[in-house]
């Protein structure tokens, strides 16, 4: 038995527990701030067969991983009218996941 403990970003939590529950697996999920940035992010616990680690770190790196995408980004307008912005697309990566597997002895439920 493991205990996958991720740590991943707040926008791709919802979507990656949605499919770890899609797929039966047990999520807890906490709100956790990074001691660095002091920013939010979402800690994920999930206890698995050894059987299935590669699949749960699959799906977190699939969802939560590092990754390119397009993203909208405003920025001021070259043109004349004063507070004006314009929407520019930035090919930026995103997401990033840590992950911890843990060696966990028993787990029972009461
Ligand atoms: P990442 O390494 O991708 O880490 C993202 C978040 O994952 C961290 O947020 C922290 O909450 C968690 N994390 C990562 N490694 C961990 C570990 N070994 N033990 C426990 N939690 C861990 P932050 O602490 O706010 O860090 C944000 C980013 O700042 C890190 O991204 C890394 O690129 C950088 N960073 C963090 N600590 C650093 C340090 N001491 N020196 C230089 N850069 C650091």
């Amino acid at each position: 038995m493991k205990m996958i403990l991720a740590i991943v970003q707040n926008e791709d939590a919802p979507e990656l527990v949605e499919e770890l529950n899609h797929q039966n697996f047990f999520v807890t999920k906490l709100a956790s701030t990074g001691g660095f940035l002091k920013k939010g992010n979402t800690t994920l616990l999930t206890g698995v067969e050894d059987a299935k680690v590669e699949q749960v770190c699959g799906i977190i790196k699939q969802f939560a991983g590092k990754r390119r995408q397009m993203v909208f980004t405003s920025s001021p307008s070259a043109g004349s009218l004063a507070n004006m912005s314009t929407s520019v697309p930035v090919n930026m990566e995103v997401g990033g996941a840590t992950i911890f597997i843990l060696s966990v002895e028993e787990f029972e439920k009461f």
